[in-house]
């Protein structure tokens, strides 16, 4: 290879490595990110949610912060939702295991806080290192007022 070409080896195969960073604002939110974000209200007063991982990070299910197949507590418990319900006979969307899990009032994660809390807070259920800083009866009571674990039901497909 002349030093020339080498060069340019070089330098498509830096492009190469960097084409997935470039190329992420686009595919910000996996599918089942872009159903579980509204659903969760964790969109309101963001008009470029879509385009924002913050919004709701891979580690609200994974463990690690890119994703991947190592689920955390919550992304288990979610999980577990599925089969159980099938066990049943009850094949459900993700956004009805979603809202399943949120309406049996568990906590993942352990840290006091039920899952539907953290989601009200917009902390992460499934990383005990995360969870709101106001007290739970006083969160709860907001929680209630806002309508509880109703304002997670699934969202109703756009006519
Ligand atoms: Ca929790």
């Amino acid at each position: 290879m002349t030093p020339s070409l080498r060069v340019a080896a070089g330098v498509l195969g830096a492009l190469v490595l960097a084409a997935p960073a470039l190329v992420s604002p686009a595919l910000a939110l996996p599918k089942y990110r872009t159903q579980a974000a509204p659903q969760l209200h964790l969109t309101e007063g963001n008009a470029l949610w879509a385009l924002d991982r913050r919004v709701m990070p891979c580690t609200y299910c994974h463990v690690d912060p890119t994703g991947g197949p190592a689920w955390n507590p919550f992304g288990q418990a979610l999980q577990q939702t599925f089969a159980t319900e099938a066990a049943a006979g009850r094949h459900l969307t993700f956004p009805q295991a979603l809202h399943t899990l949120l309406a049996a009032g568990t906590d993942a994660d352990e840290d006091r806080y039920a899952d539907a809390l953290e989601v009200f807070a917009k902390t992460l259920p499934g990383d005990p290192d995360s969870k709101p800083e106001t007290p739970v009866d006083e969160l709860t009571t907001a929680f209630e007022k806002a309508g509880g674990v109703t304002q997670y039901q699934p969202l109703k497909k756009p006519k």
